[in-house]
């Protein structure tokens, strides 16, 4: 599949690609590192997408569990919960950020380090056809960063 990702890239522009393709690209892809004991992270990027699309799941190899999570304000009080897609309207960068939509990195086996790359599979559908977009989240230690901290605590499902 990331071939053929590749390949609709490099040469979109000399050969037709099937109608239901959209070309996705991802970039700033990151993952908070995390300290030791810690079980849950996230994962934040910049999505672009060609076409109407969704993202409507992400896995990955590195990590047990992979939820879509979105974060707003609840009153006064910061509150997440699983989504089943993110909308990625043509032409417009959605950005999974911190204090907004994420991915949800559950039962880590281990910390994440610093500089790590974190393979992360996306799931995206796209005139009821589904592809899916291969990224590589660097881990960056954003503790002290100013961005909204992820609360782990705050997980209710
Ligand atoms: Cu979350």
């Amino acid at each position: 599949m990331k071939l053929k990702i590749l390949m609709f890239a490099t040469i979109g522009v000399l050969a037709a690609q099937p109608a239901w393709a959209a070309n996705v690209s991802v970039t700033d892809a990151w993952a908070r590192a995390t300290m030791p004991g810690q079980k849950v992270s996230g994962a934040y990027m910049q999505i672009q997408s060609d076409a109407d699309a969704r993202l409507v799941g992400v896995s990955s190899p590195a990590v047990p569990r992979v939820e879509v999570h979105e974060m707003k304000m609840d009153g006064d009080v910061m509150r997440m919960r699983e989504v089943q897609a993110i909308d990625l309207p043509k032409g417009k960068t959605v950005s999974l950020q911190p204090g907004g939509f994420h991915i949800m990195l559950m039962n880590l086996p281990k910390p994440i380090a610093a500089g790590e790359i974190i393979p992360l599979t996306l799931t995206v559908e796209s005139g009821g056809k589904r592809q899916t977009v291969e990224v590589k989240a660097e881990a960056r230690d954003a503790m002290g960063s100013g961005a909204m901290s992820h609360p782990p605590m705050q997980h209710h499902h």
